[in-house]
Formats: structure tokens, sequence, C-alpha cells
């Protein structure tokens, strides 16, 4: 089945406000193109305050029904979404292909994959999280109680649409709060479907809303919103402090997953063959697009040569090309901005003096990704130390190479950019790895590894790379508001 089979009106989709679809109040709309082919795939409302405005009154309308549900109930709602999900997963993934460029095959097994697993796994671990007493004897008990927040904002990016918003919108949902979501302009295909099954599946009209838009318009619209009681938002860096300063004088909560430039750091014990592969993932995962990739390799001097010379030859491999393809691993970059982009940062390697050890240039495969925004995975050493790329988040299939005499010098270089999301550490020595893992400005650190997620666990980042832990009780903890109640021992 065809994904257009899903939405009424590809061309031109609607916000879901109350359950429903509505057009947006100016009737202006943001056209939104297929990477791969650099063609328009659909126009979608260009929303603003008014539109924005009808979608929290109707999720204020739906709270109080909806949090007054047992967690039992809520979670019934969930899983008959996941199960429609699972269903659906092969039209959700052609739909988050054809709108983010990215292979089929990624977004079949680790998007809708993920975004099935999101559902499920908040339905089971908000069911499984205790609440708290603090017995003081004579003097009686205190409890806990964890309450909904309201109406919580959802603004999520474009390199993982519906894997990032289901992991937003399963814990505020559970939690028993309402939520309107902004997904990005660039990507809004997959929200607009996930919102036709979640009618399906019974959740009641107004508990989620979908507004879509620019993010200086609607976006802002939202964060501004007296109502909006919470904030999750995943994107880059600057928005996220945009965001921050809106939502300070409010003391409205805000949770910031914000970008990275991540180091690797491989010592000269490493396994080649396991780290060669790893690394490969870890820096050119959806064309270098994941705020996890590792975009900066640290390596021992003794054994950069061998190191980049294997890897060199392990990138140049990489298929790139029409994401349909089954045996393609890259797929094309997210707009032509973002390509330019990352064009201007290779001219830059380029005037500095870098050695382009693979990649640097644009791409336009055969047929009919022509007009495509590919880029060859690229892979650079022998940049000046200052030089931007070894600082500035790419966000595309570019990683640096830089040496390092010691292990002190090589955590010093792991620590000297601004963000501090996550690294790994490539080692034989378990001493080392413990060592360096404590050592190095992020929050989140494999070993030998990447990308190995648990959902229970805390994932976030430091420095610019955010405010606030996701997953497991954090996001449960980050959905609700605290109450503790004392109780004396005799009345
Ligand atoms: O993200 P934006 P962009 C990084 C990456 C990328 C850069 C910019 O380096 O090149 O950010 O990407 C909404 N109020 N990451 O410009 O603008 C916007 O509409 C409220 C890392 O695409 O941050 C979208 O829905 N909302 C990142 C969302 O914010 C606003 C993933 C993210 O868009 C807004 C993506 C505003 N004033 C990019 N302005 C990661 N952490 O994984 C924008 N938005």
């Amino acid at each position: 089945m065809r994904w257009e089979e899903l939405v009424s009106e590809p061309e031109v989709l609607s916000n879901w406000i109350g359950g429903e679809r509505r057009a947006p109040f100016g009737g202006q709309y943001l056209d939104d193109f297929e990477p791969a082919t650099g063609e328009l795939l659909a126009r979608i409302p260009d929303s603003g305050s008014e539109d924005v405005e009808l979608a929290v009154a109707a999720a204020a309308d739906a709270f109080p029904e909806w949090s007054g549900r047992s967690l039992q109930e809520r979670a019934r709602c969930l899983e008959r979404l996941a199960d429609l999900v699972a269903e659906r997963a092969e039209t959700l993934a052609g739909i988050e292909s054809a709108d983010t460029g990215k292979p089929l095959a990624l977004a079949r097994q680790i998007d809708m994959a993920r975004v099935e697993a999101n559902l499920r796994f908040f339905a089971g671990a908000a069911q499984h999280w205790p609440t708290e007493a603090h017995d003081m004897g004579q003097q009686g008990l205190n409890y806990t109680r964890r309450e909904p927040l309201g109406v919580v904002a959802l603004i999520t990016p474009w390199n993982l649409p519906l894997y990032l918003l289901s992991w937003k919108l399963a814990p505020a949902l559970m939690t028993g709060n309402c939520v309107v979501a902004k997904p990005s302009e660039l990507t809004p295909l997959s929200a607009d479907a996930l919102w036709d099954l979640a009618n399906q599946a019974g959740i009641p009209p107004g508990v989620i809303n979908l507004v879509h838009g620019s993010g200086t318009r609607c976006g802002q619209a939202l964060v501004d919103h007296p109502a909006i009681k919470a904030i999750s938002f995943t994107g880059g860096t600057q928005t996220g402090r945009t965001i921050a300063t809106a939502a300070a004088p409010r003391l409205v909560k805000t949770s910031l997953e914000l970008g990275g430039k991540n180091p690797a750091l491989v010592f000269a014990d490493a396994d080649l063959d396991r780290t060669v592969a790893g690394l490969v993932r870890a820096g050119y995962t959806n064309q270098g697009q994941v705020c996890l990739c590792c975009s900066r390799i640290l390596v021992d001097e003794d054994l950069k040569d061998a190191l980049t010379q294997r890897l060199a030859d392990a990138v140049s491999n990489l298929k790139v090309g029409d994401p349909n393809l089954v045996d393609t691993d890259q797929g094309a970059l997210i707009s032509a901005d973002h390509q330019q982009k990352v064009l201007d940062y290779m001219d830059l390697a380029g005037e500095e003096g870098g050695r382009i050890l693979c990649g640097g240039k644009a791409l336009n495969p055969e047929g009919r990704c022509q007009q495509g925004y590919f880029v060859e995975p690229t892979l650079i050493s022998d940049l000046p130390a200052d030089s931007r790329l070894h600082f500035e988040e790419i966000f595309g299939p570019v990683v640096t190479v830089q040496s390092f005499a010691s292990e002190d010098e090589g955590i010093a270089l792991a620590n000297s950019v601004d963000y501090g999301l996550a690294a790994t550490v490539w080692t034989r020595d378990l001493a080392t790895a413990h060592r360096v893992a404590g050592r190095v400005q992020a929050g989140l650190v494999w070993i030998n590894g990447w990308l190995v997620r648990d959902l229970r666990t805390p994932f976030g980042g430091m420095k610019d790379s955010g405010l606030g832990r996701e997953g497991g009780r954090w996001s449960l903890e980050f959905f609700t508001e605290t109450k503790n109640i004392h109780l004396p021992s005799g009345f």
C-alpha cells in the first residue's frame, strides 16, 4: 500500500485539532519537498497563533477526562496505537523515507521499530512506576504523588521525525497530559499519518493535537502560549536557547535535547575491525544527521595511519543513492540549504589545507534522484587544530580525524567543544575504558559500540547539548508535578 492511501489529501495537509482535520485560519501553506528528488511532496498549513489557540483549547477541554482515566485505560490506547503502527509499518516507513531522504531500509529497521517500541515501552513503564512513601514513625507518613501538568507542547526535528515525536508523546500521554505537537516543517507527513492512526486507536478527540508550520511562527506561538505547562523540544542549540528564553518568565518546564559534536576516542589497543565497523555506523548513519553521531575521531598517534586507511576504504564503499533501493547505505540530506551548508564546510576544509581522505563533493545519482540533495560520505584529517570543522555541528556525513599523544591530550581534545551529548571509547583495556568514560564530558558514553539503546536509561546531554534527561523515569518525572502529602500517625 502506498502512503497516499493513508492520508486523505496527501498534497495538502491539515492540522489535527479536537480529533478533526482543520485547515489553517490564514489559508496559507508551506511547501514540503522530497529530498531524494527535489520534487514537491506536499503542502502543509502555515499555522499561526489562531491555530495554536484552537489546538491548546481543544487539549485543555480534553484534559479533565483523559487525566481522570486509569493508567490501564491510557495504556490500552497506546497499545492499540502501537498495534496499528506495527500493522502499517511498511506504509509509515515509506512516508518517512520519502519525507526525510533516508534509506527505506533504515526507516523500517530503526525509525518504525522504535515508534512501536516507544509506545509499548511507556505504556508499560508508567504502570510499573512506583510511588514513594517516607515513614516518620511517631510523626506519621509522607507519600508522594505524581500529577499530570495539563497541556504540554512537543516540538520535534526532521532527522528522526516519528521516532522522536513518539518518544515524547508516549510518556506525556501515559502521565495524563494532553498534547499539542509541532513537527518539523521539513518532515510533516509521518505525524499526520500517526494522528490518523491515533483516531482509529480510540485516543479521544483533543487529547492529542497537531499543528503544522514554521518554527518562528507556529512553534513560537506554541512556546509563547500562556496555557502551555511544559515544552519538550529536540532540535538545534540556538532554537533551544530561544525556547528557554521564552519559557523562563513564566517558569515553564523545559526539556531540551540539542545538538552534539561527539568524539570517538580510539586507543592504540583497540580492536581495529570492530572499531572501523563501529566508526562507520557512528559517523554516517542517517547521512550523519543524528545528534549522537560521532563526527570527531580522536585516535592515538600510533594507530592513526592504520585506522584512517581502513576507515577511508570502508567509507568509500558506502553506497549513496536512491533511498528506495535495498542496497543503499546513504540517502539524501534533508534540504538544499542543508546540503549547501555541509558543502561549505567541505570547501572550508580544502581552504584550510585539510586532507580529504574520501568524499568531499555533492553527488547526483543516475535516474529519478538526479536532482536530490546528496553528498559523498567524507573523511578529513590534518586540519588545523582551531578549524571550525572540529568545533561546529555539521550534521552531515562529514567526520574529522585528529591524533593524540597521551590519554590526557585525548580527553582535552574530547572536552574542548561546547557540546557534551555523547562519546564513544574504543579500547581492549577495561581500566582505560572506565577512566576515560568518567572523564569525558558527555551525557552518554558507549564503550566499543554506538547507539545501543535501553529505553529505561537517561538520555540527554550536558553543556550546549541540552537541559534535562529523557527516557524511563526521567521522561515520566518531566511530564508530572510532584506533590508530597503528610499524614499524622493518629487523627
Ligand atoms: O532545527 P530547528 P533546524 C541541529 C543541526 C541542524 C541545526 C538546525 O545542527 O543543522 O540544528 O536545524 C522548531 N520556537 N539539529 O533549523 O530550527 C522547528 O520548526 C519554537 C540537531 O532544522 O532547531 C522544528 O520543529 N519552535 C537536532 C524544531 O524546532 C521552533 C535535530 C527543530 O528545528 C522555533 C535537528 C521557535 N522559535 C537539528 N524555531 C538534534 N538534536 O537531533 C524552530 N522551531
